[in-house]
């Protein structure tokens, strides 16, 4: 598989600072940001800071530096955000899971009990 990393892509330009974010958490490996259209009471995103177009992507090429620094972030946002109820980890991958923005991210969704299944 060839990944092809697109840098101007959205969340490029929001690591980049050239768009504004809601942001919950950031380190040295990742961001955690509030999505522009939420889906529930608690609607984060959580991307690495290195260029990543998904998960398989991520999986495969990231440093376990970079893998455990992601982790941590979103161990980050679970403290950090109303989900002691559960929540839903999210992560659309490429064509086929409908991923529309080409920079790795896991959509971390909850303070509202949720359906049984996505579409
Ligand atoms: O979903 C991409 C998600 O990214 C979607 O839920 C909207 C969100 N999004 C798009 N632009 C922004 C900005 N500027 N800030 C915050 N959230 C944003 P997927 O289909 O998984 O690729």
């Amino acid at each position: 598989m060839e990944y092809s990393y697109d840098d101007q892509n959205i969340f490029a330009k929001i690591l980049r600072g050239e768009i504004p974010n809601q942001t919950v958490y950031e380190s040295e490996h990742a961001l955690a940001f509030r999505d522009i259209n939420p889906q529930a009471p608690v609607h984060v995103l959580v991307i690495p800071k290195g260029p990543y177009v998904s998960l398989d992507h991520f999986a495969r090429d990231a440093s376990q530096e970079e893998q455990v620094g992601f982790m941590q972030a979103v161990a980050e946002v679970c403290r950090l955000t109303d989900t002691d109820g559960g929540f839903r980890a999210i992560c659309n991958t490429r064509t086929h899971g409908v991923q529309d923005v080409p920079h790795y991210h896991m959509h971390i969704i909850g303070g509202r009990q949720l359906g049984r299944m996505l579409q």
